[in-house]
């Protein structure tokens, strides 16, 4: 049962839309796009600290009308998910619900990995050693991925989650050389033609076309971000919040 029922969300995120992401992906599936205010947040550049409204100054970042604040992208796909009333993305009860939250972890770390292998060459001293452990992880989480595809007919949000992963997968390290043992040119698609069938036919769903792909329009200024988070401080402060 969803806890606010009108008003707006502010969603401050990375609007980088070479990849699919999941909390966009469960706002449109609950029928909230058009309630969402989009704060574009680059957490690595000046001006857009997050620090004020979440202790760990990360995206994504969810305030509601109240000054609430919701962080952690399970946290806020669950939130939206309590208002879709006609095909929720975490079932309530059983096997689908216990399958769609290790499907949840098991991408949402494959993502983490993702990020680890194709950043560690970039680092002063790159270390070998932390590809090669984390490397046969990704290829064995995408191998599972191969085998539950087939078994796969309604939409849960490990399954939000795993278009996350391969997206971000294919946007980050299939062009590039990275350390071995990830080869160069890595396709995810290559021997998982389940998987692949899979992504083809729920790519097309419009709340992964309501964004995938498509660039970002709007305020992306450091001054846009500062005022939407000052705004929430003031929330918090009339609803005593703070
Ligand atoms: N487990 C968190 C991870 C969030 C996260 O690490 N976000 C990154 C961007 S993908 C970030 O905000 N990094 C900035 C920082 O760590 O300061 C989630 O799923 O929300």
């Amino acid at each position: 049962m969803a806890t606010a029922t009108a008003g707006t969300f502010t969603l401050f995120y990375t609007p980088v839309h070479d990849f699919v992401h999941k909390v966009l992906v469960a706002a449109h599936e609950a029928g909230l796009w058009g309630r969402l205010d989009f704060v574009p947040i680059y957490p690595r550049r000046e001006g857009y600290g997050l620090g004020a409204i979440n202790p760990l100054a990360k995206v994504p970042t969810l305030a509601l009308d109240t000054g609430k604040v919701l962080y952690g992208s399970q946290t806020i796909c669950e939130f939206f998910d309590s208002f879709n009333t006609t095909s929720p993305l975490f079932p309530a009860v059983g096997d689908a619900r216990w399958d769609a939250i290790t499907r949840l972890c098991l991408a949402d770390i494959t993502f983490d990995l993702a990020i680890k292998v194709g950043y560690e060459p970039q680092e002063a001293h790159p270390r070998a050693d932390v590809v090669e452990w984390n490397w046969p992880k990704v290829i064995r989480a995408l191998d599972t991925m191969e085998a539950d595809a087939g078994r796969l007919t309604t939409f849960d949000i490990g399954q939000a989650a795993t278009l996350h992963a391969l997206s971000y997968l294919h946007w980050h390290v299939s062009d590039k050389e990275l350390m071995a043992p990830v080869p160069p040119r890595f396709d995810w698609r290559v021997g998982r033609p389940k998987l692949t069938a899979w992504w083809d036919r729920v790519v097309e769903r419009p709340s992964v076309q309501s964004h995938f792909k498509k660039p970002y329009v709007g305020d992306t200024s450091a001054e846009n971000a500062q005022r939407k988070i000052a705004e929430v401080v003031k929330r918090q402060k009339r609803s005593g919040l703070r």
